[in-house]
C-alpha cells in the first residue's frame, strides 16, 4: 500500500513544466502554460515559475482566473501574515521571526484530515511592483519536504480580470509516485486559487457598489 497522501477530490490537471537539470529552458510562460487570451506576461515573471528539478522532485502549476483588479488580488495574496484568510485547509497562521518581509517565517496549522499537523515556511520573494510571492517550506510535521512554489499575478486586457499563476517543486515522498505527489499538491492550490477569487471578486463588487 502507497503511503497515504491523499484528498478527498480529485480534478483534472492543468499541466505545468518541470525540467530536469538537463533539459533546455523554454523560452516564455506561454509555452510553459496555457494562459487565457489577452494576458502578457514579461519574461522576468515568467523565469519565476521554470523550476530545476531534483531527480526525485515534481512540479505543476494552476492557473485561475479572477474578475477583480490586480491590486484587490494582490491585497490579499501579498498577506504573508495571513493566509489562512483564504487558504482554507489552514486554521492558524502565527509569523515566528521577522515583519512579513522577505526572510519571514511563518508557522501554519492545518485542519483535521489531512496527513499533516503544522509547518514553518519562509518568504523568499515578496515583489510588490511585478506581483510576485514566493515562499518555501523549511519545517514541520507533513509529507511535503522542500516545497517551494510561486505565485504571480498578471492584469488581463479583458476588463479588470486578474490571471494567477501558481507554480510548485516538492519532493516526492517515499512510497508515493509522482502522480500521487502532484495531484495531491495540485488540489490544495487548486481549493486555494478558487476560494481566493471568491474573496476578491466579493471585494470588487463592494468597492463598485459603495461608490456608485
Ligand atoms: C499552500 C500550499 C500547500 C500547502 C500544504 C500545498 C499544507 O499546508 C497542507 C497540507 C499538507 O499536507 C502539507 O500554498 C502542508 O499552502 C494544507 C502542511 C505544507
Amino acid at each position: 500500500m502507497p503511503s497515504s497522501l491523499q484528498l478527498h477530490r480529485t480534478t483534472a490537471t492543468i499541466g505545468g513544466s518541470c525540467h530536469h537539470q538537463r533539459q533546455p529552458h523554454p523560452a516564455t510562460l506561454t509555452d510553459l502554460f496555457p494562459l487565457p487570451t489577452g494576458v502578457s506576461v514579461p519574461d522576468m515573471v515568467s523565469a519565476y515559475h521554470i523550476h530545476n528539478l531534483g531527480p526525485n522532485q515534481c512540479c505543476s502549476a494552476v492557473v485561475q482566473s479572477i474578475n477583480a483588479p490586480v491590486e484587490t488580488v494582490w491585497s490579499v495574496v501579498r498577506r504573508f501574515d495571513n493566509p489562512q484568510a483564504y487558504k482554507h485547509f489552514l486554521k492558524s497562521c502565527h509569523v515566528i521571526v521577522g515583519d512579513g518581509n522577505v526572510g519571514s517565517l511563518r508557522e501554519v496549522h492545518v485542519i483535521s484530515g489531512l496527513p499533516a499537523a503544522f509547518s514553518t515556511e519562509r518568504l523568499e520573494i515578496l515583489d510588490d511592483e511585478h506581483h510576485v510571492l514566493s515562499f518555501s517550506v523549511v519545517g514541520g510535521v507533513h509529507r511535503l519536504n522542500n516545497y517551494r512554489s510561486v505565485t504571480t499575478l498578471h492584469a488581463s486586457n479583458k476588463g479588470n480580470e486578474t490571471v494567477v499563476v501558481e507554480s510548485f517543486v516538492v519532493d516526492i515522498p517515499p512510497g508515493n509516485t509522482r502522480e500521487d505527489t502532484c495531484s495531491f499538491v495540485d488540489t490544495i492550490v487548486r481549493c486555494n486559487l478558487q476560494s481566493l477569487a471568491q474573496m476578491a471578486e466579493n471585494m470588487a463588487t463592494k468597492k463598485t457598489s459603495s461608490s456608485l
